[in-house]
């Protein structure tokens, strides 16, 4: 079953998406996302300069010799650009293995552990009574477990805010906007969020937070203890990871339940932090950590330690990404939750799926492979328009994280 094309596809229906297509001599395609947010091209040329040539005349059906082939063939090892391109190469083939046994790809990984997949919700707003009103609108949807984000009162902007009346989109057109942070302000509002949470919606609703690595390690450790009453269902990148180690500290201090990894592109990113328990939920995901082989590694390690998966599935993650991710959860024993931000209809439209969400828990649906095309002439509607994540900067302009 040799690959006799390969192709990227750039598209922009609201944002970008990196798409890349494997045709098979039989005539069987298999697809898979790209999408390196913010940094889009970058990843396309890694696939359509360096990988494509490599991929001709290979054996679709040999998916983990043709992961190591790229991933020890380049030599020059991890990284996001690298290790985006090797997923989308990886998807695809699964895509294809699917639709050539004809079965679904989460039988092929095993089958399903579980019924369906829980997901979790965004509500966000400007400020507390926005959040409230925010959180009732997924619950509403049948959502049980919600994330909350809110403006934060001394501070002009924060991650995970949307514009007035719009859905939350972090990149963004025309430049680099910058925001500005301030941690005090934050760690004094930030129980009061979920007070007001706990008070409003009782106890039985998940809650989830992102601190978006904006922590030390001390600082984490005391938003990780204030939070402890309104016993959240975890708190994402409290600090970054770069030195794990932090964690320990952070856990010293604190049994509020800690997720990290959705900036991860390898088993070896989330080592040591999943060997030494800091962490609970790993959010490592398809498109960023080297595809659906990659990640099943990363659960198997993460198996032995009592971690969970939690993997992103932001609007940056093509539906490509996302029906990938519901054959990876309702599949692996340690699944934890899925991150659920609905794309647009725009979106929907140029990526045709099966996988639907019903009453809180979302399921890959039983198509050969995984379950989602590209609508290529529609796609071509939508030509590549550059957007950037913001930036931080602390209060007196040093750079910080965002
Ligand atoms: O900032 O996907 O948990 N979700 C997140 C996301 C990320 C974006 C970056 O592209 O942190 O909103
Ligand atoms: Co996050």
């Amino acid at each position: 079953m040799k690959i006799v094309d390969a192709r990227v596809i750039v598209t922009c229906p609201g944002r970008n998406f990196v798409t890349l297509k494997i045709v098979t001599e039989d005539g069987v395609y298999g697809l898979g996302d790209a999408t390196l947010n913010g940094r889009e091209l970058a990843v396309a040329s890694y696939l359509t300069d360096h990988v494509v040539p490599l991929l001709i005349g290979r054996d679709a059906r040999a998916i983990e010799d043709t992961w190591q082939y790229l991933y020890k063939g380049a030599y020059w090892r991890r990284g996001p650009v690298t290790m985006s391109a090797i997923a989308a190469v990886d998807t695809a083939l699964w895509d294809i293995k699917g639709k050539a046994a004809n079965l679904p790809v989460y039988q092929l990984l095993g089958g399903a552990s579980r019924e369906s997949v829980r997901v979790y919700a965004h509500a966000n707003g400007l400020d507390v009574d926005q959040a409230v009103k925010a959180v009732a609108v997924q619950l509403d949807l049948g959502y049980t477990a919600i994330r909350v984000q809110s403006g934060i009162p001394g501070l002009s902007s924060t991650y995970g805010v949307a514009r007035a009346g719009r859905p939350y989109e972090p990149a963004e057109k025309g430049g680099v906007t910058e925001h500005r942070w301030s941690t005090e302000p934050y760690l004094n509002f930030v129980p009061r969020l979920f007070e007001r949470m706990r008070s409003e919606f009782g106890d039985e609703v998940d809650l989830l937070h992102d601190v978006h690595h904006r922590l030390t390690p001390i600082e984490a450790a005391r938003a990780g203890k204030l939070l402890e009453p309104y016993h959240l269902f975890w708190m994402e990148d409290p600090t970054p990871a770069e030195h794990q180690d932090a964690f320990r500290l952070i856990r010293q201090h604190t049994t509020t339940p800690i997720a990290v990894g959705e900036v991860f592109n390898s088993v070896f990113d989330c080592q040591h932090l999943i060997q030494a328990q800091l962490i609970d939920y790993i959010r490592a995901t398809v498109v960023h950590a080297g595809g659906i082989s990659h990640l099943r590694k990363i659960a198997a390690l993460a198996e032995l330690h009592q971690v969970r998966t939690g993997s992103h599935g932001a609007t940056d993650l093509s539906p490509i990404c996302m029906a990938a991710a519901l054959h990876f959860d309702l599949s692996v024993h340690n699944f934890g939750i899925q991150e659920h931000m609905p794309h647009t209809a725009e979106t929907d439209a140029v990526f045709p799926h099966e996988y639907a969400f019903a009453s809180g828990v979302m399921h890959p649906g039983d198509a050969p492979g995984l379950g989602v095309e590209i609508d290529e002439a529609l796609a071509a509607r939508y030509p590549y328009d550059p957007a950037y994540l913001p930036v931080n900067r602390r209060m007196d302009g040093t750079m910080h994280d965002w």
